[in-house]
């Protein structure tokens, strides 16, 4: 709809996706670890603007990969549901960890918005963060947030807005892999194009598919492959 964006919270578990969702939304959503069992997205929304930003709490994971359901749930709303701008909420105390889930998520989607959270206690124990540096590099833009304190929250809704106007655009930096699995990517990429179109990442699928993950790939042929079909 119009004037209306998604907006998916993204990170590692406890890094504060649930109080930066509350403290936006002012919803009242309290998560826990369900493993094995159905998970559940708590989505809530904000104005801003003169626009509608709906917020999804996606499940706290390390990757995104086949591991588990919750990674499975976040990483096919994040590919296959494409929110306008996905938030991927770091701790600022373990930033070398955190990166991990980044720079996957910089691989699978273009409107990325690094929040890093958790800026009090970092301060506290002397952690100084260069965002400016780290936008450079990342190529999306870099947020020191404290989402307890409601820290941050002006420039991290602005830059959300500026993103979903086109006033930024995000430039995502690509991992560069060792020259045996490029050659690879050089490969099967273009027949990956083929199938996928510019609604996923080929790049990323062609990484999937050099991991040899088959679920990924089921999740591909239900959502993509059949829809391009009966077309
Ligand atoms: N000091 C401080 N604590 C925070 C901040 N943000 C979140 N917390 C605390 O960090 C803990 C984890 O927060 P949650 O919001 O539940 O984290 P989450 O990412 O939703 O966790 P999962 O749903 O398990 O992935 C809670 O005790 C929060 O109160 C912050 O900016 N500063
Ligand atoms: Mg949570």
């Amino acid at each position: 709809m119009e004037n209306e964006y998604r907006i998916a919270l993204a990170g590692n578990p406890n890094t504060g996706k649930s109080t930066l969702f509350n403290a936006l939304t002012g919803l009242r959503q309290h998560t826990g670890n369900w493993a094995g069992k159905t998970v559940s997205l708590a989505k809530g929304s904000l104005a801003f603007k003169e626009k509608t930003f709906h917020l999804i709490d996606l499940p706290g994971t390390y990757s995104l990969f086949s591991n588990s359901t919750d990674e499975e749930v976040a990483r096919n709303y994040i590919v296959f549901e494409k929110p306008d701008v996905t938030l991927v909420v770091l701790d600022a105390t373990s930033l070398e960890r955190n990166f991990n889930l980044a720079l996957q998520v910089l691989e699978m989607t273009k409107n990325v918005v690094v929040c890093i959270n958790l800026i009090d206690v970092a301060e506290q124990q002397g952690i100084h963060i260069n965002e400016r540096l780290l936008t450079n590099r990342l190529g999306v833009p870099v947020i020191k947030i404290s989402a307890r304190n409601k820290k941050g929250f002006p420039m991290l809704l602005d830059t959300i807005d500026r993103i979903v106007t086109g006033a930024i655009e995000c430039n995502p930096v690509q991992l560069k892999y060792p020259e045996e699995i490029e050659e690879k990517i050089r490969q099967i990429e273009p027949k990956v194009l083929e199938v996928v179109g510019n609604q996923i990442s080929s790049r990323w699928v062609s990484l999937r598919l050099l991991d040899g993950d088959a679920t990924l790939l089921d999740e591909i042929s239900k959502r993509l492959i059949r829809e391009e079909v009966w077309e």
